[in-house]
């Protein structure tokens, strides 16, 4: 399982269905999802690892500027095959078809977040949801 966020950018306008769609067609199957609007406390928080690179104060005003969806998507290769599916950062570079091609505006606004490791995917699932969250494949 993998974390996605859908980010203030993409959900405040609209294209929330849009990427829900790709992740859809890309064989993701949704085990939890959460519309929340994130505090700086908690933005700062889940974006530690940045905490010292030069986008980080700008990073977490964008992430708290506005509602996002937090998604727990579930696929045999959850962690990589997201990545391939959202793109590289920067929209410029991402591959046709992904959704950071198809809705992002910027590196900074790139629509949506995915985990980038199995270790992070744990950790940051573990930030957004409790095992009561999560709907059983079983
Ligand atoms: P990714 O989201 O592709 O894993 P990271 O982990 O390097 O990329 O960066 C986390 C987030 O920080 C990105 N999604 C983007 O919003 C922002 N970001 C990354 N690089 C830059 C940059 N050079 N300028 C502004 N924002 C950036």
């Amino acid at each position: 399982m993998t974390l996605a966020i859908i980010k203030p950018d993409a959900f405040g306008s609209g294209k929330a269905g849009k990427v829900l769609a790709v992740l859809d067609e890309a064989g993701f199957a949704i085990r939890g999802a959460r519309v929340l609007r994130l505090g700086r406390a908690a933005a700062e928080a889940f974006y530690v690892v940045h905490r010292e690179r030069p986008f980080f104060g700008s990073l977490v005003e964008f992430m708290t500027s506005g509602p996002c969806m937090a998604l727990a998507l579930d696929h045999e290769r959850a962690v990589p095959y997201l990545r391939e599916v959202i793109g590289a950062t920067d929209p410029a570079e991402a591959a046709p078809g992904t959704v950071r091609a198809l809705y992002a505006e910027s590196k900074e606004r790139n629509a949506i977040h995915g985990s980038d490791s199995d270790e992070n995917a744990r950790r940051e699932l573990g930030f957004f949801f409790g095992e009561v969250d999560l709907i059983s494949t079983g």
